[in-house]
């Protein structure tokens, strides 16, 4: 399989952390993609975005919660997303927590950091900057309940806190949230989160 990836993005390290946790890197070959350039990535993706995963029949996988799932799907291991009951649907509300709160944290990234600077629409930061803080308000609460769990939903949070450092650290999303603090600092250490940290 080939995984189009970048190690700034988010929603491929997501992919990447899960081949590595279910045991499936070795079959997985990086290949270093950027959405921004030109590039044949819209064969495999016809919205041009990053993660897509060639699967080794020929098929090109997006977007990253498929692609996790695909992975979750290759292997003989736990499930990183249970496949029936009450605890399939908190993980996939949890995916969808993490998802959105990248995609808000994303926005603002293109907003402030690739938009000329007399183009820069300041409602729209705000609004991101809305969601993003009520999402972390939200895990705040939740997070004592995880106990150990790296599933499928905290590997997608985990990356978004992760990024929150990477693209916005000097908005401290830490202040305030000592439980998700301390969850994800213990959880960074993972050898996944690790060799996955993300860098220019
Ligand atoms: N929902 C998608 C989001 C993917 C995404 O936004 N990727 C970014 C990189 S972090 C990208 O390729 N952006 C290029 C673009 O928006 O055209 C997923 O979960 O894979």
């Amino acid at each position: 399989m080939k995984l189009r990836y970048s190690t700034t993005s988010p929603f491929a390290r997501k992919c990447l952390v899960v081949a590595m946790e279910t045991g499936l890197e070795d079959r997985v070959e990086v290949v270093i993609t950027s959405p921004w350039a030109e590039s044949d990535l819209p064969k495999d993706n016809p919205l041009g975005k990053i993660p897509a995963l060639v699967t080794d029949g020929g098929e090109g996988l997006f977007d990253s919660p498929v692609i996790c799932e695909y992975l979750d799907s290759l292997h003989g291991g736990v499930r990183l997303l249970p496949p029936e009951g009450g605890k399939r649907w908190s993980q996939l509300r949890l995916v969808a927590l993490g998802d959105g709160l990248l995609d808000a944290l994303v926005a603002k990234r293109v907003e402030t950091a690739m938009r000329p600077e007399d183009k820069r629409w300041g409602n729209w930061i705000e609004r991101q900057d809305k969601a993003v803080a009520r999402s972390l308000d939200v895990l705040e609460d939740e997070c004592t309940l995880w106990g150990s769990d790296f599933l499928m939903g905290q590997i997608a949070v985990a990356c978004a806190l992760s990024y929150a450092d990477f693209r916005f650290a000097a908005d401290g999303w830490r202040t305030g949230r000592p439980r998700l603090a301390a969850w994800f600092a213990e959880i960074a250490k993972r050898p996944s989160m690790v060799r996955s940290e993300p860098k220019e």
